[in-house]
């Protein structure tokens, strides 16, 4: 009997699974058969837009919690597919920091090249997943929204590649039940424009926070105030914005800080994170963590240890992105045609469990930089996708974060160099904070053409 693996979710984790597959079965593999389910119709995972929030169409949550004018907060260069180049796929050089379609239009050209489409089946959203020890195969119950009906088979594999940037945290302060703007969470903020003239606050300190902050800015809020729990983020910012310690209660629109002082607000975006979930799961398969570089129970960072079987991918907290979630693919793709080998059980716990200890043993933003490299380097060493120069990728984290440091608003008019084509990147044709377009025919132009907003 042939071996059926399923695949959950058709963003950059799941399309990087799908790929390595196919390129195995093009060098002439025998691989197993795949079903890779999707509940939004289309590819593209967080990189869809999408005007909804709370429930969709079919009563499903909504995934996305990308917004409009979202650019890509680190360079391109830095996520680049190791085989497939942004110069392919443009068919030429393109600016470091282009904006989400174009990103999107990206993973999309890689996915339409390998021809692997037809393995996806859009509006399925999983329900359930249960393992048999008895039968040692995964029953998968997935609801067809468009059918509206409940269909389950078979299968020997479950690789879940849900994404963890949708299940918002959403913590409570005292009066925000009788505040009387605005309050939400970053998961459903969609346009900067609706803050326009406003005093906003912002809760949290990582980079929702940030993005969230400067969009507004850009698009003409009034003010930008950060809460932060831990410590501040310490930019340079203009002078409408402000940095105060942990958000204590309101009084009406007046915010309370930790350090007496107040002020009033308009308007609060919660930019608090998000859960890791999986409420398709039992008890015995769910992945439970916070945002971290290594979740623990996997071994390299994927295979569910107390079930190898089951594997998670891109549940890491993430500097590397797309060609980290290829690294993993690929591992996991070999460890299934049987090129890998797992140790056992207990080898595996004390693995990860050492991976964990060096993960908190980081001090700052280089180190945790250098421990993803090692994490990347670790999974390239052992397939055979096309090897790239990931630590001068990690030199390139280590500029861009100099470069945010030296000018939070001005950091995406720097310039990167490919590793893997050498070529050093245009600079795009107007500096962000005036490139109030982000439609991909206003960024591949050049010069700024005015938003018809667009959205691919
Ligand atoms: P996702 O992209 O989240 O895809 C998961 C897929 O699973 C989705 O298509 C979803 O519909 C599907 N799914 C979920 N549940 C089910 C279910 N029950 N049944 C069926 N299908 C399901 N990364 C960068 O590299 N650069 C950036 O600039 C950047 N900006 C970001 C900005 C924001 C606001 C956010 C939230 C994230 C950003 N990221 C960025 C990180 C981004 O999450 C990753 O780039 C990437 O999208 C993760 O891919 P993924 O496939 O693991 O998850
Ligand atoms: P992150 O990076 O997980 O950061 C969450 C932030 O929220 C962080 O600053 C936390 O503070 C803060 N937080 C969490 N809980 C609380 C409470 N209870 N009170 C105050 N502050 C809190 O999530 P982001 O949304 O910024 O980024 C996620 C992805 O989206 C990222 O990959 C981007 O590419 C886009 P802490 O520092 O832990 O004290």
């Amino acid at each position: 009997m042939t071996m059926r693996i399923a695949i959950l979710g058709a963003g950059p984790s799941g399309l990087a699974q799908l790929r390595a597959f196919e390129s195995a079965r093009r060098a002439g593999a025998e691989v197993p058969e795949i079903v890779c389910y999707e509940k939004q119709s289309d590819l593209g995972g967080m990189w869809n837009y999408t005007w909804r929030t709370g429930l969709d169409a079919y009563g499903e949550p909504v995934h996305g919690s990308m917004y409009r004018y979202l650019w890509s907060n680190g360079p391109k260069e830095a996520l680049e597919f190791a085989d497939y180049s942004f110069e392919e796929h443009f068919g030429r050089p393109i600016a470091s920091y282009p904006p989400r379609a174009v990103l999107r239009d990206y993973i999309m050209g890689r996915i339409e090249k390998s021809g692997v489409r037809d393995q996806i089946r859009f509006n399925m959203a999983v329900q359930w997943v249960e393992y048999s020890a008895q039968t040692g195969r995964f029953t998968v119950t997935v609801r067809d929204l468009k059918k509206d009906e409940l269909v389950t088979e078979q299968f020997d594999r479950v690789i879940v590649a849900t994404g963890h940037f949708s299940t918002p945290n959403a913590p409570f302060f005292e009066g925000l039940e009788r505040f009387p703007g605005r309050v939400l969470h970053a998961h459903d903020f969609r346009d900067a424009c609706e803050f326009t003239g406003k005093d906003l606050l912002l809760v949290g300190s990582s980079y929702s926070a940030e993005d969230i902050g400067t969009q507004c800015y850009k698009y003409g809020a009034k003010s930008v105030t950060f809460s932060y729990r831990s410590a501040p983020m310490g930019y340079d910012w203009p002078a409408t914005f402000d940095e105060r310690p942990l958000l204590l209660r309101l009084e009406d629109d007046i915010a309370h800080f930790a350090d007496g002082s107040s002020r009033k607000v308009d308007a609060i975006v919660l930019c608090t994170g998000y859960q890791h979930h999986f409420p398709f799961l039992c008890d015995e398969l769910t992945l439970r963590t916070r945002n971290r570089l290594y979740p623990g129970d996997l071994y390299k960072g994927v295979f569910w240890i107390d079930n190898p079987k089951l594997v998670y991918l891109g549940m890491q907290d993430q500097y590397y992105t797309f060609n980290m979630f290829d690294a993993q693919a690929w591992y996991v793709r070999d460890e299934i045609l049987g090129r890998v080998t797992l140790p056992d059980t207990t080898t595996m716990r004390a693995d990860s469990e050492a991976w964990v200890a060096r993960e908190e043993a980081t001090t700052s933003v280089e180190e945790d930089i250098d421990f993803q490299t090692t994490y990347v380097r670790d999974l390239l060493d052992a397939t055979d996708y096309p090897d790239f120069n990931v630590e001068a990728v990690a030199a390139l984290f280590k500029e861009w974060k100099h470069d945010k440091q030296a000018d939070i608003l001005g950091y995406r008019n720097h310039s990167y160099r490919s590793v893997l084509t050498g070529t050093l990147a245009p600079p795009h044709h107007t500096p962000w904070m005036e490139a109030m377009n982000d439609t991909l025919e206003a960024f591949l132009a050049d010069r700024e053409v005015e938003d018809v907003r667009k959205i691919a």
